[in-house]
């Protein structure tokens, strides 16, 4: 089955009892049983499963070409579900360019767990290698990163941790799988914060783990039902009904961010413009090997002026972008990381990676490309 097609059928079956089409919102904690222990059906306890969460999860496999799905009641709690996998001694290799809960995470709630945490350039392969040793059990990438849109060549890192055994996730919630397939590039488990392109509507905070090895999704499972972060049925049908969408949004997305980000680059007052599609990115070799049929619709940037000031104010003035936190909703968003959604990164280590004070982020959404650009203009102007 093709991508397009899998999105909309990939796991999926009528309802059994009426024959429905999209499955009802299964809204129910529990399920009658006929003897203690023995369920009328296969459900008990929503928290283990719950029929309208099966079927997102089972989509979430068919689209990441997964063995299991899991779906969280945030992408926050499914990262939070995979770290528990670890133990005090462990060592995780990250990349140095996460979204700021996700780093939050790593360095203030597990820091005291024993776990211990490197921060590295992806793309120095030589030196990533150099950091692994016989305690190293995840390398955990963003590709593109949030906010600053760097890559990390999946193809390559999964080389490396295929030849010393240690599990490689990926954080797909930017490219999303219309673009790019982690599990197929030999990545062994992707995260969403499905609260961006694949629910596709700002209406739901969600989370999902899509695993290749269905021993490896079984556990996951288990910890998931055992500390209890899942997503309820009413938004498993939102981001459900999101996916059916996803292949047509996602084009849109890259069709006017690729837009949106030729009329910054030509932008008297723009200084530097980050998009993989653009050919002088840094990473636009490697987002042509496993983004394709696009470079998604995240696009950052900052001022000639290098003021935070103008950033304040340009965020001040948009009209049809709406300046908030969050992302791969329809409507454009407009974003200040160092305020926003990387406040929670040291200042000095923003600085370190370069999330400067004059430096904005946009989700491009799928509005008309000329309004966009049209209260683009007037905002800078
Ligand atoms: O917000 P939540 O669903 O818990 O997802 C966390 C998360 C994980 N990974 C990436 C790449 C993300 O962008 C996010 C959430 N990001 C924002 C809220 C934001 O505006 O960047």
């Amino acid at each position: 089955m093709k991508f397009n097609t899998k999105v909309i059928h990939g796991g999926q079956h009528h309802e059994k009892v009426t024959g429905a089409v999209m499955p009802p919102v299964f809204q129910t904690s529990t399920f009658a049983q006929v003897s203690p222990g023995q369920p009328i059906g296969e459900y008990e306890y929503s928290r283990a499963a719950n029929p309208t969460r099966q079927a997102l999860e089972d989509a979430l496999a068919s689209i990441e070409n997964g063995a299991r799905g899991l779906a969280f009641s945030s992408g926050l709690a499914a990262t939070d579900c995979l770290l528990r996998l670890f133990k005090a001694g462990d060592e995780i290799i990250a990349m140095d360019d996460l979204y700021g809960g996700t780093y939050r995470l790593f360095t203030r709630l597990y820091k005291d767990s024993g776990i211990k945490f490197h921060f590295v350039d992806m793309n120095d392969l030589d030196g990533f290698q150099k950091l692994i040793n016989e305690n190293t059990k995840l390398v955990w990438v963003e590709t593109p990163t949030n906010p600053l849109m760097k890559l990390a060549d999946i193809a390559e890192i999964a080389k490396i941790t295929k030849k010393h055994n240690i599990l490689f996730a990926v954080d797909n919630t930017f490219a999303t799988p219309y673009l790019q397939k982690p599990l197929d590039l030999g990545a062994d488990i992707v995260m969403h914060s499905a609260t961006k392109y694949l629910g596709g509507h700002s209406d739901v905070i969600a989370g999902a783990l899509v695993i290749k090895d269905k021993a490896l999704g079984d556990e996951l499972h288990f910890k998931q039902f055992a500390t209890g972060g899942t997503l309820g049925p009413m938004d498993s049908f939102l981001v459900l009904r999101g996916i059916k969408t996803l292949h047509l949004r996602v084009q849109r997305h890259c069709e006017n961010g690729a837009k949106v980000a030729e009329f910054l680059k030509n932008h008297p007052k723009v200084d530097k413009v980050y998009y993989p599609g653009l050919e002088n990115h840094p990473f636009h070799d490697i987002a042509k090997k496993q983004m394709l049929g696009g470079f998604g619709g995240m696009v950052t940037f900052t001022f000639k002026s290098g003021a935070k000031a103008d950033a304040i104010k340009f965020l001040e003035k948009v009209q049809v972008f709406t300046l908030a936190e969050s992302l791969g909703g329809v409507e454009s968003l407009a974003n200040h990381p160092a305020l926003m959604t990387h406040a929670s990164i040291p200042e000095d280590k923003r600085k370190e990676i370069g999330i400067t004070d004059d430096l904005v982020r946009l989700s491009v959404g799928v509005e008309d490309a000329d309004d966009l650009i049209e209260d683009l203009k007037q905002a800078l102007a």
